[in-house]
């Protein structure tokens, strides 16, 4: 049975201070008291008309590479004007901890920002690949492309051609994620894979559990007993197999998790 809590109880500190392999799937959630938006916010200025999920895919690039193309321009410069908050950095300060005992925790992360490594702690694996990462949409040449430097978090009045590649002389560049109808990178799920297996806790943290198969990987815990905690306000498609749902925002949950874990 779910056990919904809105503070981290003395159950859940005592999972925990015992785990000693505990991993991590994160999503949009934990970024979102750094200021970058969820991807069910609604848009605004360039792309009011569109949702993120319709923006998120290759028919939308080819439809309108510009248009794409200058919204992770914008997401790019965004992320690079937040800082990582208090969520990110309990985890980064768990790791280090559980590293000096001979534990060990492991990030498995759906987001392109980069707010868990500048807090410190070191990711097994972005599922959905990197938004400073660029390679070109018709010969996937990698292609190294200056982060978007908009001024403020103001979208730009007019989209931006995206760059044509050097490699091919023919296509044009695309950020390195992965968009809705593609593969994953399959090393990197598989390492999340086995270390969802490994796990003896298992924490899913500001996600909505929709996206497929990111959200099947919570369920490999389930193998071997090992308890699930989710942090998130709202109930998610993952809410009903977890054994406890810690519901608030994780840049206050994580840091008292943390804490209790001493
Ligand atoms: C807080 C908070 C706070 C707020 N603290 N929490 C099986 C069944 C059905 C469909 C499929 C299926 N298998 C595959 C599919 C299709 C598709 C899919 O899943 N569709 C569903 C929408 C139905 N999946 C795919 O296409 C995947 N590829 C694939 O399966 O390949 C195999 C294949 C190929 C070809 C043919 C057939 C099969 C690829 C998925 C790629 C997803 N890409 C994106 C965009 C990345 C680039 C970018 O950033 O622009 O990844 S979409 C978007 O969703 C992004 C995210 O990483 C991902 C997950 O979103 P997330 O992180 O959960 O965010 P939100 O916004 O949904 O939720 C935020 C949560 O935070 C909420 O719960 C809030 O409550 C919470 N929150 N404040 C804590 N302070
Ligand atoms: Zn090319």
């Amino acid at each position: 049975m779910v056990r919904q809590l809105d503070q981290v109880s003395p159950e859940v500190a005592d999972l925990a201070r015992r785990a000693q392999r505990v991993a991590v799937l994160t999503g949009a959630g934990i970024s979102a008291e750094s200021g970058v938006p969820t991807f069910r916010e609604v848009q605004t200025g360039l792309w009011e008309r569109f949702s993120a999920a319709d923006l998120a895919t290759v028919e939308a690039y080819e439809a309108d590479p510009a248009r794409v193309w200058t919204w992770y321009r914008w997401r790019q410069s965004l992320i690079r004007q937040v800082d990582p908050n208090p969520g990110h950095t309990a985890l980064a300060r768990w790791q280090k901890a559980l590293r000096q005992t001979g534990g060990e925790l492991s990030i498995v992360t759906q987001n392109v920002d980069d707010l868990h490594e500048r807090a410190g702690a070191e990711v097994l694996g972005h599922l959905h690949g990197s938004i400073f990462a660029h390679r070109c949409f018709e010969c996937d040449a990698p292609a190294d492309v200056p982060a978007g430097n908009y001024n403020g978090w103001q979208p730009p009045d007019q989209p931006e051609e995206p760059p044509v590649c050097a490699a091919c002389g023919s296509g044009t560049l695309r950020p390195g994620v992965v968009w809705f109808g593609e593969m994953l990178p399959m090393e990197t799920f598989d390492a999340a894979a086995a270390c969802i297996r490994a796990a003896d806790l298992v924490l899913v943290v500001g996600t909505s559990g929709m996206v497929q198969p990111a959200a099947s990987l919570p369920l490999l815990a389930l193998e071997r007993g090992a308890p699930l905690v989710e942090i998130n306000p709202e109930q998610t498609e993952l809410s009903e197999v977890m054994d406890y749902s810690l519901r608030g925002p994780s840049g206050q949950l994580l840091p008292q998790l943390v804490d209790s874990a001493r």
